[in-house]
């Protein structure tokens, strides 16, 4: 595999791997890497908001300023509908599905989209990275037919692909198909994404654990004392804590590093804040596929059959022996 490889040949050369190859999701990829790079200069750019204006203004250029999360949703969601491959979205900046009719009106697509445009928009301000995630599933409904809701409420063990890109110091796309982990670096000189991580693989264990401890006296007793268990001076803790407050950097690190990120349910939010279709399904598929693990305290994420699209789930993350100690303590 070469490693100077753009993400471009990457899909043509991994097409013929995937089940489905008939070239429509390589085409569905392409356009998500369209929308990355557009969305990646205007996220760069972001902290020249005093001189481009902020969300509601007009910028230099007389153009209505959008905040960066509509932004990214404007973006994809057009990327998306022009290859006519997809027949539905769902996204975390639309309360409803979206069917896309096709440019024929006939609904060929066969796959729906799942995505967060913008994870993490809040930290954009603060110059901290953010993501975008997305989940691509088949249609189980008939080709032709208008997307239904049960095309998105599939288990997300049916995915067919997920991916995310982070737009932190550097600029990366990293997906699978379901035939491991791949991680491309972005070069905003020329605009190319190149393989930088291939056949990334999770760390079975390590010392790095990603959770929100202000809400500790909200947590269950289980991750309280899971907790204390990573705090505690014995074998090889305390480990380090670091919360980016942005999963997909959370998770992005601990991917590479080893580690589990976390964001359980508690009395404030009694599902947990996370939202099932379009954040821990992809997440978790990447975890799974680069040899971690992804459960909601019980049960195994992918598992998980959803019963509406904005559904939150308890979400674990990460290395497998550290999800694995962590439901012991459940
Ligand atoms: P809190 C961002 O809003 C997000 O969905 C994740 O990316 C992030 O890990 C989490 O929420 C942060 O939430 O409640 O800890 O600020």
């Amino acid at each position: 595999m070469n490693e100077h490889m753009t993400l471009g040949e990457f899909i043509i050369e991994n097409q013929s791997a995937f089940q489905y190859s008939s070239g429509e999701l390589s085409k569905l990829l392409n356009g998500l890497r369209l929308a990355a790079k557009m969305v990646n200069h205007e996220v760069n750019k972001a902290g020249l908001v005093d001189i481009i204006g902020g969300a509601g203004e007009v910028n230099v250029q007389g153009e209505d300023q959008q905040l960066l999360d509509v932004f990214a949703n404007d973006k994809f969601i057009h990327s998306i509908i022009k290859r006519d491959i997809a027949c539905g979205i769902v996204s975390e900046e639309e309360d409803e599905f979206i069917s896309i009719a096709g440019s024929d009106k006939a609904n060929k697509g066969k796959y729906v989209v799942l995505m967060d445009p913008l994870d993490g928009s809040s930290n954009i301000d603060v110059n901290v990275s953010v993501g975008t995630i997305f989940s691509i599933f088949r249609r189980v409904t008939p080709v032709g037919t208008p997307v239904q809701l049960e095309d998105f409420l599939q288990p997300g063990s049916l995915q067919v692909a997920a991916g995310y890109v982070v737009y932190g110091t550097s600029t990366m796309l990293v997906y699978t198909t379901g035939d491991g982990v791949n991680g491309f670096t972005l070069n905003p000189a020329i605009g190319s994404f190149y393989l930088s991580h291939a056949n990334i693989q999770i760390p079975k264990t390590g010392n790095i654990y990603s959770v929100n401890e202000g809400n500790y006296s909200h947590f269950p007793q289980g991750v309280k004392d899971y907790i204390k268990y990573c705090q505690k001076e014995e074998e090889n803790r305390p480990y380090s804590a670091r919360y980016i407050g942005s999963m997909v950097s959370d998770f992005h690190r601990n991917m590479l590093k080893g580690g589990i990120y976390m964001y359980p349910n508690c009395t404030k939010n009694i599902d947990g804040k996370l939202r099932l279709l379009y954040e821990a399904n992809p997440i978790a598929m990447l975890a799974e596929q680069a040899g971690g693990k992804a459960s909601n305290g019980v049960q195994r994420i992918l598992d998980i059959k959803p019963t509406e699209i904005h559904q939150r789930v308890p979400f674990f993350c990460g290395s497998s022996e550290m999800v694995d100690k962590l439901e012991s303590f459940l």
